[in-house]
């Protein structure tokens, strides 16, 4: 293929007044929860199935037609959220099998369609979120394994032997109907989460190249804008943001940080609204094998550090084909709530704080006033050349007081040993 050097966003991209007050909404949110459901949640071994086993688009076809999540309820998945103290919901409306989760006239293969369940479950998900005051995005996938007009298909691509060459402008009229029913069809949409994108990258078997085909985002982000305004984009492309976009996305990694090599590096971090996704147990899409379930310790570390950074959590399930979100995930939830309905005015709303996170301890700021979350246990806390000038420093969980010291080195803050917790000790440093 040539090297095309094409992916620029909506040209001269000036975000409307409701799309400011969107992101100053996204930016306070803070949590939110992801969900990858598709029919590939029925093999149980995670979203990228059908490229890992290498299955035939013929034999994956078949999938559909055992799809039958008799145990679905939206209402029920939405009050989950907000028990767990999220503000939205990203769900996979389609992934990069092909397969849309909701009525679709720009093909067949489909929820409705296809499947014996025959019900739109994504407009199930959005009247429960209306309902319940949960803000709702669309992931929606740029890369497709099923579609003859996904052309080249990349690195990643089934074969298309026998189904001849597609034709990517139709391919690209393809996507721009099925966005323009998702904003028409599901009342308001709060962000479209783009992700594909690096798919088209040239591929050594080590790293990305040029990009390979133009992916129209002018027109597809103007599109979404126009559709509606306040519709924040994101795309998973681990670049800097490009022009049109309204927030920053990092995969499993810390803003800036580069752990999974996907490629984000501290140069890359832009100034919009931040966000980092990461799953409960190591997969996206159930995966009836996985066992790495994270520890209540790791999650919360997890989204206080994300919010140490400014950046909220999007939190992963893997709803399974029954429609259930399994036991572990149900849990982990749990225990997120009960958390953030004690600690969560210490991460909503909240901006980064003037420390950034490392193993010890993270901040987070709100007007006057900072939040000190030592992570690791430890009694006492140095920060470095902390030269505002203090009102008090408290503990708070019960806002006794606590001695420090400050000096031309720093601020120095001890808590006594009875009132340490394990997982986050908070201390709150109120500024004169
Ligand atoms: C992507 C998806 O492929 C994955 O299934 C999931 O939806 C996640 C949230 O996003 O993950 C990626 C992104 C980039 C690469 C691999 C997986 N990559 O650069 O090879």
């Amino acid at each position: 293929f040539t090297s095309l050097s094409f992916g620029q966003g909506q040209k001269d991209y000036k975000p409307t007044e409701e799309n400011l007050d969107a992101r100053k909404w996204f930016q306070e949110a803070k949590f939110g929860m992801f969900i990858h459901w598709g029919v590939y949640s029925i093999l149980g071994d995670g979203e990228w199935v059908m490229n890992n086993q290498n299955i035939p688009i013929q034999a994956y076809e078949k999938l559909p037609t055992f799809f039958n999540p008799t145990g679905y309820d939206a209402e029920a998945w939405v009050k989950m959220a907000k028990d767990a103290g999220m503000k939205y919901i990203t769900i996979t409306s389609r992934h990069h099998d092909g397969f849309s989760m909701f009525d679709t006239k720009a093909n067949n293969y489909d929820i409705v369609d296809s499947t014996p369940y025959g019900k739109d479950v994504l407009k199930q998900l959005a009247d429960a979120c209306h309902k319940e005051g949960i803000k709702l995005f669309f992931y929606y996938s740029l890369l497709d394994w099923h579609n003859d007009d996904y052309y080249p298909r990349g690195r990643t691509g089934n074969d298309i032997a026998g189904r001849g060459a597609g034709e990517w402008d139709k391919y690209i009229a393809f996507m721009k109907a099925q966005l323009t029913e998702l904003l028409t069809n599901y009342g308001e949409i709060a962000g479209i989460w783009f992700d594909g994108h690096w798919d088209q990258k040239l591929w050594d078997g080590k790293r990305f190249g040029a990009l390979q085909v133009d992916w129209h985002y002018d027109e597809i982000y103007t599109l979404i804008h126009e559709l509606q305004p306040q519709c924040l984009i994101g795309n998973n492309h681990h670049l800097a943001p490009i022009e049109g976009e309204d927030f920053q996305m990092f995969e499993k990694d810390l803003p800036g940080k580069n752990t999974t090599g996907f490629g984000t590096s501290a140069s890359d971090v832009g100034q919009l609204p931040m966000e980092v996704c990461e799953t409960i147990n190591g997969s996206w899409g159930f995966n009836l094998q996985d066992r790495q379930h994270k520890s209540k310790e790791e999650l919360i570390h997890y989204i206080v550090k994300a919010a140490g950074y400014g950046s909220n959590l999007l939190l992963n399930v893997g709803p399974m084909p029954n429609g259930k979100i399994q036991e572990e995930h149900q849990q982990s939830l749990k225990e997120m709530g009960l958390w953030m309905r004690k600690n969560g005015s210490t991460i909503y709303g909240t901006m980064a704080g003037p420390f950034l996170p490392n193993d010890k301890f993270a901040t987070t700021r709100k007007g006057n006033t900072i939040f000190l979350h030592i992570l690791d246990g430890s009694q006492k806390v140095f920060l470095e050349d902390f030269g505002k000038k203090i009102k008090d420093v408290k503990l708070f969980p019960d806002q006794s007081k606590l001695t420090f010291q400050q000096n031309k080195f720093g601020l120095f803050i001890e808590v006594p040993k009875d009132k340490i917790d394990s997982v986050d000790t908070i201390v709150e440093i109120t500024l004169k």
